[in-house]
C-alpha cells in the first residue's frame, strides 16, 4: 500500500519511483525470455528500427506470458488504483528495448494526445508503469520527465511539415519520428521551472507517470541495453465509446476491471 506521502508527489510531481519493488530474481526471469522476440522481427507488433533491432514489442504477454503476470501483480497494479483512485483494465503494454550503441531517443512528448485522438479517450485518467529490466544509468537513455507538467493538460504540438497528410500515421506515434511532439520553446520553459528528472535506477525499480507528462530519452550509446516493461492502465469509466481503429495490439479491448494478484 502507497504513503499518503508518495501518492501526493504523484500528483504534484506527475510521476513517482519505487525502488527496486521487483527482486533480481524475478527481473532475471523476465529478462532472459527477451532474446525470444528476436525471432519475430517481422511480426506487426514488433516495432524495429532502421538497423533491424527491436525498438518495441506491443503486447508481449502473448508470446512470453510470463510478461502477464506484471499487468495483475499488486506491486503495480494496487499501486496504480490507488494513485487513480479508481478500478482499472489494461490499455496498452509494451516492451521498449534500447539496444547497447545504438537504442534510439524518444522526442519530447505526452501520451495522452496519442490515446485521445488516436483511440478517442475522453479524459487522462490513465497511469503508465515502467518497470526497469535493466540498470539503468544516464549513459544508457533513461526516461527524462518534466516534474508537474502534465498539470499544462494537452499541450501544442511541434508542427511537422514532413508528416502533414501522411496516410499511416500508427508508426508515427511507435517510431523516433513522432507525429505529436512538444516545441523546443515550452520544452525549455517548463524545463526552466521545474528542471529534468533523469529517472535512473535499479533493475526492478518501477516509475509510475501521468499521461501528460512532459517526457523523453536519449539515444542509448553505451555498451549495455536498456530494456523495460510499460504498462499503460485507463479507468473503467473512461473507456473509449466507439471502437479504436487502431489495432487491438495497440489498444486493448477488454476493459473489464482488474483484480490484483494477492
Ligand atoms: O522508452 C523510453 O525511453 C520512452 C518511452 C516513451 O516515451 C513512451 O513509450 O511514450
Amino acid at each position: 500500500m502507497l504513503k499518503k506521502k508518495q501518492i501526493e508527489f504523484y500528483h504534484s510531481n506527475g510521476y513517482l519511483v519505487l525502488e527496486t519493488i521487483f527482486s533480481e530474481e524475478e527481473i532475471i526471469e523476465l529478462n532472459s525470455k527477451l532474446k525470444n522476440f528476436k525471432n519475430h522481427t517481422l511480426q506487426p507488433n514488433v516495432i524495429c528500427e532502421d538497423n533491424g533491432d527491436i525498438r518495441s514489442i506491443f503486447a508481449p504477454e502473448t508470446q512470453e506470458p510470463l510478461f502477464g503476470n506484471l499487468i495483475r501483480d499488486k506491486r503495480v497494479l494496487t499501486a496504480s488504483e490507488e494513485l487513480l483512485n479508481n478500478s482499472l483494465y489494461l490499455y496498452q503494454y509494451k516492451l521498449n528495448l534500447k539496444e547497447a550503441f545504438a537504442g534510439k531517443f524518444w522526442e519530447w512528448h505526452q501520451d495522452y494526445p496519442y490515446w485521445h485522438y488516436g483511440d478517442g479517450v475522453k479524459s487522462p485518467d490513465m497511469i503508465s508503469v515502467m518497470v526497469l529490466l535493466d540498470d539503468v544509468k544516464s549513459y544508457q537513455g533513461p526516461l527524462l520527465v518534466i516534474p508537474k507538467s502534465h498539470k499544462a493538460g494537452i499541450v501544442d504540438f511541434q508542427h511537422k511539415a514532413h508528416l502533414e497528410n501522411k496516410k499511416d500515421n500508427l508508426l508515427n506515434s511507435l517510431n523516433s519520428d513522432l507525429k505529436y511532439t512538444i516545441s523546443n520553446k515550452l520544452v525549455k520553459e517548463s524545463a526552466l521551472l521545474s528542471s529534468i528528472v533523469s529517472l535512473e535506477g535499479k533493475r526492478g525499480t518501477v516509475v509510475f507517470f501521468h499521461p501528460n507528462i512532459f517526457h523523453a530519452s536519449n539515444t542509448n550509446v553505451s555498451p549495455f541495453t536498456r530494456s523495460t516493461a510499460i504498462l499503460t492502465y485507463n479507468s473503467i469509466n473512461n473507456v473509449p465509446e466507439k471502437k479504436s481503429s487502431r489495432p487491438d495490439y495497440i489498444c486493448y479491448r477488454d476493459s473489464n476491471p482488474l483484480q490484483a494478484t494477492i
